[in-house]
């Protein structure tokens, strides 16, 4: 289904296991912030809602999403988080940035998971405006930090 048409909040239960014992490791792009804040929000209560407990989240903020990649591999190399979430905005402009920012962070974060065998979650946001941003980190189109809290959970039950 098209993200346009998504709510990020849904999803099923398959793959949703006991996560009392696993940790959880949560970069947020400080970019955007009125954006990602929420995005944590909604990664942090999903994450408790489905068990997890508050003593086995630990945040990080990086400057932006550029950052993410680097901040999630500082986690994901602690042998003692089993799963990281990066949280990102990242807002089309007038110039390439865009493009390089989101290549950079899908491609770094995908290569962190890689390396370190074990979920790196891509909970980043590439919308064409602000408002856009705002209908996906708990507005009307739900939030993608709980999507990505759950994408982890379900990673981990695989
Ligand atoms: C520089 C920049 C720009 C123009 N736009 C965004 C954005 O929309 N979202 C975001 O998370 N970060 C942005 N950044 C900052 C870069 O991610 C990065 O922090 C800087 O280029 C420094 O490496």
């Amino acid at each position: 289904m098209a993200t346009s048409l998504k709510n990020l909040s849904q999803h099923s239960d398959a793959n949703v296991k006991d996560i009392s014992n696993k940790r959880f490791g949560i970069v947020v792009s400080e970019w955007n912030e009125e954006v990602t804040e929420s995005l944590y929000s909604g990664a942090l209560e999903t994450l408790l809602a489905n068990g997890a407990k508050r003593e086995h989240i630990i945040r990080k903020n990086v400057p932006g999403s550029f950052e993410l990649s680097l901040g999630g591999q500082w986690l994901a190399q602690q042998e003692d988080i089993d799963a990281v979430i990066c949280l990102g905005c990242v807002i089309q402009g007038e110039t390439r940035h865009f493009d390089f920012i989101c290549d950079a962070v899908a491609n770094g974060i995908t290569q962190v998971g890689l390396k370190y065998n074990k979920p790196v979650i891509f909970g980043v946001l590439t919308p064409d405006t602000q408002q856009q941003a705002f209908d996906r980190a708990g507005g009307k189109h739900g939030n993608k930090g709980d999507e990505a809290a759950i994408t982890a959970i379900k990673m981990l039950g695989f």
